[in-house]
Formats: C-alpha cells, sequence, structure tokens
C-alpha cells in the first residue's frame, strides 16, 4: 500500500496544494533568487538551518512517503501557516523580515528549522 502512495510527483508537484496565505505571494516568488527548498522527510526538515535575504523565499516541499507535516511559524515580527501539507505538497514563504527564527512542524514537534534573515 505504502509504495503505491506516489514517492515525488516532481511533475505536478503543489497543483493541488496551492498557497492561499498572502495575496501577491505567487509573484513574490519571482523577484529574488530561485526558492530555497526546504524538505520536510523522516520528521526533520533538511537543511535544518539556513540563512537567507529579506525577501528571498522558502519552498516547504513535503517529499515524505506518507507523513502529513504542517509548517508554521509564529514569531513577534513574522508568522506563516503552510495548513496540513500532504505527500507531494509544496508551500512558498517570502521572508520579508530581517531575524532569526525557530520553523516548527504542528504534527511533529522534534523538527525544527531555523531560518536567519539578513538584510
Ligand atoms: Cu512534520
Amino acid at each position: 500500500m505504502m509504495e503505491r502512495l506516489a514517492p515525488f510527483r516532481a511533475g505536478k508537484f503543489g497543483l493541488g496544494i496551492t498557497v492561499t496565505i498572502v495575496g501577491g505571494l505567487l509573484t513574490g516568488v519571482a523577484l529574488g533568487a530561485n526558492p530555497y527548498t526546504i524538505s520536510q522527510r523522516d520528521r526533520e526538515f533538511r537543511p535544518r538551518e539556513i540563512i537567507i535575504k529579506r525577501g528571498e523565499t522558502l519552498r516547504f516541499v513535503n517529499d515524505d512517503g506518507e507523513l502529513l507535516h504542517h509548517a508554521y511559524l509564529s514569531a513577534e515580527t513574522f508568522e506563516f501557516d503552510s495548513g496540513d501539507q500532504k505527500p507531494g505538497g509544496q508551500f512558498d514563504v517570502v521572508f520579508s523580515v530581517p531575524g532569526d527564527y525557530t520553523v516548527l512542524c504542528g504534527i511533529h514537534p522534534k523538527m525544527k528549522l531555523g531560518v536567519h534573515v539578513t538584510k
């Protein structure tokens, strides 16, 4: 059963799970460098730590075979919530505010991603 749950649908990646948080998010992706991909697999973010510049985009990809993930960040100056992400889904976040953040997964409390946003 598990093997049949499509590993990684690179082709149609994320079509079903479209971002709805911030208006303009999709156009924002075109601005900076390519989005940096954060993998969510085996109950870990990979990499676990990343440094980006203000305005750059992290693309959270659920490339797990079967687990849901739910990336979120709740800081005073910046927050987002991906909602539940099925395997194969992706979610883009533009980090518009410099700072040091820890992104968590609402489903797996041990998952942590350090994001350092420079000016
Ligand atoms: Cu998770």
